[in-house]
């Protein structure tokens, strides 16, 4: 090959580099004008348009599978709104808005700082056993009441929960205590109903990546405890609370309450760093349930002590006053004096911090 025939090659071998990149350019900037029409009115559809294209190139050098590729990349080619549209942050993410939301419960400021405290019974069984917790809740000063009427139990065989009537004994024990109530909902239904007796709706570990759940949940303007899925990753967690928030409710509270892996030392494993990482990653209040991540009543203390020194918001945790006898958890439920003795040695570690 001689020289001159040679930079004549190169130069036009470079020249199609700048011809396609226009080109790509052009078809970007004609696909921005159509953007009002849906895809499929634009042009046939890629799959025709692959096989046309391939027929076309039957003498052509290209191999089968680069067309294939570059095929899909050209496709694919995003402009810069479609970019920047797709860079945007969350909605509950600290990237979007960097100040602390800080709900408001009947007076009780979630997200201040200042920890607050959720106890309550598993299920709500009668008026007189949610009657005797509130009382020892007032008694403390507390306001956040927790307690399930609809009961998501791993067996279908076990106690469900008492419904919309464990929901009418949690409105009258909190009206008559002075206290906010936080109680689970399992269809989205039921949310609905749940907005008169509630003052927090509870989306439970089974239920954190329900999507139609979360949307309902979302589109009511009642606060929301969301709990952490039972092998949810930190990142599918704040995903959930985004299809929250993406329908109009930013009144979120999350929850760790522990992860599935592969210790039985405990019923769940307590993933304490999950705390500080939302408290970064995210603009919402995080609470630590205890109860459901240990399952054991003996090391709940420093695992509440624990969650207060890591920055968690609050605590959350169950309280009977007689376990022995309770429907669910039986095993894992504080009784009042055990309830006490907890309360004051939390609350004397929270003056310390
Ligand atoms: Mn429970």
């Amino acid at each position: 090959m001689q020289t001159t025939n040679v930079l004549e090659l190169k130069k036009q071998y470079e020249q199609t580099h700048f011809e396609l990149l226009k080109l790509l350019n052009e078809q970007a900037s004609l696909k921005q004008q159509l953007k009002d029409l849906p895809e499929s009115e634009r042009s046939q559809s890629e799959k025709l348009l692959l096989a046309e294209l391939k027929a076309q190139n039957e003498a052509g050098v290209l191999g089968e599978s680069t067309m294939d590729a570059i095929f899909k990349a050209v496709m694919q080619a995003k402009t810069k709104e479609e970019e920047a549209a797709s860079k945007r942050p969350m909605l509950v993410s600290r990237a979007y808005k960097n100040e602390d939301t800080v709900i408001d419960l009947k007076g009780e400021k979630v997200g201040t700082g200042k920890a607050s405290f959720v106890f309550g019974p598993c299920s709500v069984e009668s008026y007189d056993q949610v009657a005797a917790v509130a009382e020892s809740l007032k008694d403390k000063g507390l306001k956040l009441l927790r307690g399930g009427a609809f009961k998501p139990r791993s067996s279908p065989y076990d106690f469900q929960g008492l419904g919309v009537e464990g929901l009418e004994i949690l409105k009258r024990a909190a009206d008559e205590y002075d206290l906010a109530v936080i109680s689970e909902i399992v269809t989205p239904h039921d949310i609905e109903k749940a907005l008169d007796f509630v003052d927090v709706i509870q989306i439970g570990a089974r239920n954190a990546q329900n999507f139609e759940l979360l949307k309902e949940a979302g589109r009511t303007n009642k606060p929301i405890l969301l709990k952490r899925a039972l092998s949810g990753t930190i990142s599918e967690f704040i995903a959930a609370a985004e299809y929250i928030h993406s329908e109009g409710n930013g009144q979120i509270i999350l929850c760790e309450r522990g992860i599935r892996t592969y210790e039985t030392a405990t019923r769940n494993t307590l993933d304490i760093s999950a705390v500080p990482i939302l408290k970064q990653e995210t603009h919402l209040p995080v609470m630590v349930d205890v109860t459901h991540s240990t399952g054991r009543k003996d090391i709940m203390l420093p695992c509440a002590k624990a969650a207060l020194a890591v920055g968690a918001d609050g605590v959350m945790a169950e309280v009977h006053p007689n376990p022995a006898v309770a429907l669910s958890d039986a095993g894992q439920q504080m009784d009042i004096p055990a309830f006490d003795k907890f309360y004051s040695e939390l609350a004397a570690f929270q003056a310390k911090i």
